[in-house]
């Protein structure tokens, strides 16, 4: 991070969180990194989100965008959150599963693979991973799930005899894993910098939504995309806790209220645009179907043990996530 990135130094962010919005009469200024490219749809409901935010607020905060990783890359937003360089912030949550197993919630194989189960599954994970995320002085705003996510190749896969070998884009520790099951060579690497990747060799195949490689146009350099459908991993906005601690109940209704309308709306975003990725895809020269029957035998084969580990690295607080979603 070079000093010109860095938003507010700790004085400052006491100051912002030192009294009501509007105390002195001036606005907040909020800057908010968020990861993924301008014009996918997380980054354009972000932008809505932050008119919502001075409208609903009369302008007492104001909130600046930066999509596409150009304040700080996806990797590093959470802790420039959580050490006050910025007050807001939208990332992956899963991304920060390998240091806190249960913010890998959504990111089980095949347990919720619909937008009605995901919202479910949410719901049921909600209070815990809302509190887990308050310990790490962090208060979530909304949060919006991706598409489905299915595996993008150069070529035909019908097993994972085919993908033996491959260099594969991961975005996380559970799609490392997905990876090196499958016989491939993980390296995790941002949405922003996929296309890269893709064009120098570092990355040969993936695992995402039909989004993510709508907006890297990855046709440029890969051939298939297997739907599979695995699960919906979710994006979440975030604020610094002690600068929301630091706002009246007024301004964090208001925050809220649109935080509330924005998750609702990108929700509905999503699943609006899943077939317009696959068609953008196919448009594009590309082979869009279903995974045929081996390579999803051997995918929900791995998917279950994969879950098995992550009820195993998160103890009750996990298992009481997945009992409560089966009770719904
Ligand atoms: N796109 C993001 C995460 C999930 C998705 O669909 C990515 O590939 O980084």
């Amino acid at each position: 991070m070079t000093p010109t990135k860095t938003f507010a130094t700790a004085t400052a962010l006491a100051a912002l969180a030192a009294g009501p919005a509007l105390a002195d009469g001036h606005a907040q200024t909020w800057d908010m990194p968020m990861a993924y490219a301008a014009s996918n749809f997380h980054s354009e409901q972000g932008v809505i989100f932050a008119d919502k935010v001075r409208e609903y607020t009369d302008g007492a905060i104001d909130i600046t965008v930066h999509p596409g990783g150009s304040l700080f890359g996806g990797g590093d937003i959470k802790r420039a959150i959580q050490t006050g360089q910025v007050p807001i912030g939208e990332r992956l949550m899963s991304g920060h599963a390998n240091e806190t197993p249960l913010l890998g919630w959504d990111n089980l194989p095949f347990v919720a693979t619909s937008y009605e189960a995901n919202e479910k599954l949410w719901q049921a994970a909600k209070d815990v991973v809302n509190e887990e995320l308050a310990a790490q002085q962090l208060v979530t705003l909304y949060t919006c799930p991706w598409p489905g996510q299915g595996f993008y190749f150069n070529k035909e896969v019908t097993s994972s005899a085919d993908t033996q070998g491959l260099k594969f884009r991961s975005y996380n520790t559970a799609t490392a894993t997905f990876a090196e099951e499958l016989g491939m060579v993980p390296v995790q690497i941002e949405a922003a910098e996929l296309s890269q990747a893709l064009a120098t060799g570092v990355a040969e195949a993936f695992i995402s939504s039909g989004s993510t490689g709508y907006d890297r146009k990855v046709w440029e350099h890969l051939s298939h995309y297997y739907k599979v459908n695995a699960w919906l991993p979710r994006n979440y906005v975030m604020v610094n806790k002690t600068v929301w601690d630091g706002l009246d109940a007024d301004t964090q209704a208001a925050i809220q209220r649109a935080a509330d309308e924005t998750g609702a709306s990108c929700l509905a975003k999503s699943e609006e645009l899943t077939n317009f990725y696959f068609d953008g895809l196919a448009e594009n020269g590309m082979e869009v179907t279903d995974a045929g029957p081996e390579f999803l035998a051997e995918l929900e084969a791995i998917g279950a043990t994969m879950t098995e580990a992550w009820l195993a690295d998160t103890g009750e607080a996990g298992q009481a996530i997945l009992d409560a979603y089966a009770a719904e």
